[in-house]
């Protein structure tokens, strides 16, 4: 089998999508995803005029050997836009494969490991109160662990807490919008909202929360500590990991488990916090970490120290990165849980999948290859729009991490 074309898609069915599609001489296609939220077509142009022309002719079932041509070949390594490029392809590569040999990808990263995935919603709130109906409505839809955040008193805006009426979503038409954030008011805060969340819907519930690289080391060793009561499922992001070893100083202050690696691109991130076992989740993804290829060794790294998987899975994943994680979740020994952000209906429509939730349980279904496909007629509708992840800053105006 020989690749004969390969082109990009672009979309924008409520928010950016950039899509790879890998066609071969048999009649089957790949997809990949190579979204990169507020840096989309950057992702797009490196695909298009550095990697697609190198990968024609070649047989797409060599994915090991066509990853480390564009990882080693390019001869400037990592960083999200390459290795999101590098992932659309990868992941491309595996739908064809499973397609070819009329198999779902689950069966050829070593198959089923279990039968459903835990999954976890986000339940977000203005305040307190408003998220506890948040938790509320989750349970009822049949959510078994859920993601709490909730507004700041004090604080106009936050991190995952929507400014109008519907869902939250990240990213936002036009140039960065500015949020505000002070350490103190947010620290005494989440104590506060975790002791209602427990009192509320009691101990059977998994908890999780994401500090979204905020803090420093020693802030996230005090909240950690102080959430012990609550009993997380995790206490994710607490401080930017650029600098590995600050997440020992969390470790001696607590036993609330750690999740980190959402903007990971390689091992090599995560690499000290794996063998040092400063972590108990890696949130690294098919997309931003060069695609299954890599992420199945992340993973089969992690297992050695007890380390879990934790797929990121915001809405900024397309429909084709979620079911590749899917696939991988279903089939590595070392599953821990899945995010599941919905996506809107016009994107599921642009992206028609296999892919099911149940009784708080996600399902890669068993279509050959990854179970996902792309309406071209209708993306075509949904024409790019410029977007941008906010900026945060402190109350002095000093930027700060978003
Ligand atoms: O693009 C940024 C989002 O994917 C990120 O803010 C979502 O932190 C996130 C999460 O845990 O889903
Ligand atoms: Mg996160």
């Amino acid at each position: 089998m020989k690749i004969t074309n390969a082109f990009v898609n672009i979309t924008s069915p409520g928010r950016n999508f950039v899509t790879l599609k890998i066609e071969t001489d048999e009649g089957i296609f790949g997809l990949g995803d190579g979204t990169l939220n507020g840096r989309e077509l950057a992702v797009a142009s490196y695909l298009t005029e550095h990697v697609l022309p190198c990968i024609i002719g070649r047989d797409p079932f060599q994915s090991e050997d066509i990853w480390q041509y564009l990882y080693r070949g390019a001869y400037w390594r990592r960083g999200p836009v390459t290795m999101a490029a590098i992932g659309a392809v990868d992941v491309a590569l595996w739908d064809i494969k499973g397609k070819a040999l009329n198999t779902p990808v689950y069966n050829l990263l070593g198959g089923k490991s279990r039968d459903g995935l835990l999954a976890y919603a986000h339940c977000t709130g203005k305040d307190i109160d408003h998220t506890l109906e948040d938790v509320a409505l989750h349970k009822e839809m049949g959510f078994k662990a859920v993601r709490v955040q909730s507004g700041i008193p004090g604080l106009s805006t936050t991190y995952g807490i929507a400014k109008g009426t519907g869902r939250y979503e990240p990213a936002e038409r036009g140039l960065p919008s500015e949020h505000q954030w002070s350490t103190e008011m947010y620290l005494r805060h989440v104590p506060q909202l975790f002791a209602r969340v427990r009192e509320t819907f009691g101990e059977e519930l998994h908890l999780l929360h994401d500090c979204h690289h905020r803090l420093t080391p020693i802030e996230a060793g005090r909240l950690g500590k102080e959430l012990e009561p609550f009993h997380l499922f995790w206490m994710e992001d607490p401080t930017p990991a650029e600098l590995q070893e600050g997440f020992k100083i969390i470790r001696q202050h607590t036993t609330t488990p750690i999740a980190v690696g959402e903007v990971f691109n390689t091992i090599w991130d995560a690499h000290d916090l794996i063998r040092n076992q400063f972590i108990d989740y890696i949130r690294m993804t098919p997309v931003h970490s060069g695609g299954l290829t890599h992420l199945k060794k992340v993973a089969d790294f992690a297992e050695l120290y007890h380390v879990r998987t934790g797929c990121h899975g915001a809405t900024d994943m397309s429909p084709v990165t979620i079911a590749a994680a899917l696939h991988f979740d279903t089939a590595v020994h070392n599953f821990g849980i899945q995010e599941l952000m919905p996506h809107t209906d016009e994107t599921n429509a642009v992206f028609p999948h296999q892919y099911r939730f149940k009784d708080g349980m996600m399902f890669p279904g068993d279509a050959p290859g990854l179970g996902v496909d792309l309406d071209e007629a209708l993306a075509a509708k949904y024409p790019y729009l410029r977007a941008y992840l906010p900026i945060n800053r402190k109350l002095d105006g000093t930027l700060t991490d978003w």
